[in-house]
């Protein structure tokens, strides 16, 4: 029998079986040594094989994975080359971003971006919230979601609050696998409850992640929306990690750069300083979106921690 991982808490699965049915799953004894490297060896959205628990209703185990088409891993909090595997086989990264409460900075979203990138993993921006927009501020978001989508990643701009283009949201997530992202308070569990009601994921009032002493452990989990619709919902975490890359190959995860690199006088030219660059010829001709290019220096540089 075969089955979707749902949710893993480290010794438990949950897996949706091809049957509709919820089982409570561990792994079965030799699964476990394999895959070195990699803190989890089942993952959310991981297909796996496995057999009913004898003697035990709504418990199974797992024997085997099946071959994955991708896979997103968590940012690391320690430098130990443990990878820890966030989900598996995503269509699609669906970044949630609000411009205030809280704010979320363009350098955080292109991160995401860049990390999206570094899968091969296609990638969305939606902006919610934007009922608390003045008419200057929802100027601006219209032309960010424009920049963003004239790059290749289809943005929208959206509020729950108000339902406003929740249908093109809907649609966006339809038929997929969609791994949604983004801080704490952006209205993810909001948007999806508002085109699932049966869902009732629960949401959490802004003031209450003030208290960020507290360290609950979270776990990604993934939601079944309808027949093929699912959505990973990823509480806590805040970063993506990156398949390995060198620093300086990190312009090829800027698809609006990578496109004109190759005419830069040094292939291996890194875009701040050298004559002939393309990049910097096509900046002062406001051609690239500087906030993106900002990004693309910070990431560079490693501040990894900026907001
Ligand atoms: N004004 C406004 N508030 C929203 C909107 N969407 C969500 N919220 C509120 O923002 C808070 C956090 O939402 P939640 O869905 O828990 O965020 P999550 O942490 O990203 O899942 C809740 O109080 C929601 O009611 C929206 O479009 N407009
Ligand atoms: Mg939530
Ligand atoms: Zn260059």
């Amino acid at each position: 029998m075969q089955g979707i991982v749902l949710k893993s808490t480290g010794s438990w699965y949950k897996v949706r079986t091809e049957n509709g049915d919820f089982l409570d799953c561990r792994l079965k004894g030799k699964l476990k040594l394999s895959k070195t490297g990699v803190t989890n060896p089942v993952a959310v959205g991981d297909k796996v094989e496995l057999e009913l628990e004898e003697g035990q209703p709504g418990k199974g185990l797992i024997f085997n994975i099946l071959e994955r088409e991708n896979y997103i891993i968590r940012k690391s909090v320690h430098k130990n080359n443990q990878a820890h595997i966030l989900a598996a086989n995503v269509d699609q990264l669906v970044i949630i971003a609000s411009l205030t409460f809280p704010r979320t900075s363009l350098g955080f979203i292109d991160r995401l971006l860049v990390s999206a990138e570094s899968y091969g993993v296609p990638a969305r921006v939606v902006f919610n919230k934007v009922d608390l927009l003045s008419d200057e501020e929802m100027e601006y978001v219209d032309v960010l979601a424009e920049m963003y989508t004239s790059i290749g990643y289809p943005s929208y701009v959206v509020s729950a609050f108000n339902k406003l283009h929740i249908d093109e949201f809907s649609k966006l997530l339809s038929g997929k696998i969609s791994l949604l992202s983004g801080h704490s308070g952006v209205g993810k569990s909001t948007l999806v409850n508002a085109i699932a009601p049966h869902l009732q994921l629960s949401t959490q009032e802004i003031s209450n992640y003030a208290n960020k002493g507290k360290h609950t452990t979270t776990y990604a989990e993934m939601f079944q929306l309808n027949e093929n619709t699912f959505i990973i919902d990823t509480p806590g975490i805040k970063e993506l990690g990156l398949i390995e890359m060198e620093e300086d190959n990190i312009s090829r995860y800027f698809p609006e750069m990578r496109a004109i690199s190759s005419q830069c006088k040094f292939h291996n030219c890194s875009h701040r300083h050298e004559p002939g660059c393309a990049v910097l010829a096509a900046l002062d001709a406001g051609q690239l979106p500087i906030t993106r290019y900002e990004s693309y220096l910070s990431m560079v540089d490693g501040d990894d921690n900026r907001r």
